[in-house]
């Protein structure tokens, strides 16, 4: 039996409701400019593995429960943008959605985690019909948006691999090679979006 338990059929509506949200914005986007909202989009469930495993890490029960009660990231939903502009584009997007509570907002675009992470996160309650393991109903599911542009995923896609490499040498340097590059990506978003504004405002 998954963690998720009599939960998972509502889990995987509401994954893909999001998806289905976000899959009309790109087609509205595409009709009125011509231009695409994201580049793509990745909307999945926790493996039941990796749930049990953060539930341990975090030092909780492994129960649906903790899984959809405390911990917010059961469903995930990354967008990935050409533009840091789209972001914010798609954040706005995002509020504006019935039904739903903002939970938490983090903008790590602005002020990047000190090891040079730059995303931005949100987390949303969905309103459903059906009963939430709290036993609400409407219950209610969470959902962690991440949305960055393609430099700032190719950065976090490398870092993320080497946190899983404790036996690398010189950990210290790769660090700050690591956060290096980050800024140095971080500066080519400012300056394609500066001649993307160039090109689009001839
Ligand atoms: P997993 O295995 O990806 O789910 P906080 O306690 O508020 O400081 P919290 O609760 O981890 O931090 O929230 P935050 O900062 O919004 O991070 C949520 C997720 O964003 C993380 O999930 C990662 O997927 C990603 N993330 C955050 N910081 C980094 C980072 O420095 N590097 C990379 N590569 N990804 C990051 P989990 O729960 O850590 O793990």
């Amino acid at each position: 039996m998954s963690i998720y338990g009599e939960y998972e059929d509502t889990l995987i509506q509401v994954k893909d409701l999001m998806e289905e949200k976000l899959q009309a914005y790109q087609r509205l986007v595409q009709f009125q400019t011509g231009e695409n909202a994201y580049e793509h989009l990745l909307a999945r469930i926790k493996t039941d593995e990796s749930m049990r495993e953060k539930c341990r890490r975090k030092g909780i029960p492994e129960t649906a429960e903790s899984a959809l009660g405390t911990l917010t990231d059961a469903i995930g939903v990354r967008v990935i943008c050409s533009f840091v502009d789209d972001i914010y584009n798609i954040v706005d997007y995002i509020r504006s959605f019935e039904d739903c509570d903002i939970i938490e907002e983090k903008d790590y675009v602005k002020r990047a985690k000190p090891n040079g992470y730059r995303s931005y996160h949100m987390i949303l309650g969905v309103h459903t019909k059906d009963k939430d393991v709290l036993g609400r109903q409407p219950g209610i599911y969470y959902v962690e948006f991440q949305i960055r542009t393609i430099a700032m995923d190719t950065w976090a896609a490398l870092e993320h691999r080497m946190k899983y490499k404790k036996d690398i040498p010189n950990q210290e340097i790769l660090v700050a090679e690591l956060k290096r590059v980050a800024d140095e990506l971080a500066s080519c978003d400012l300056s394609m979006q500066t001649i993307r504004e160039l090109i689009t405002n001839v």
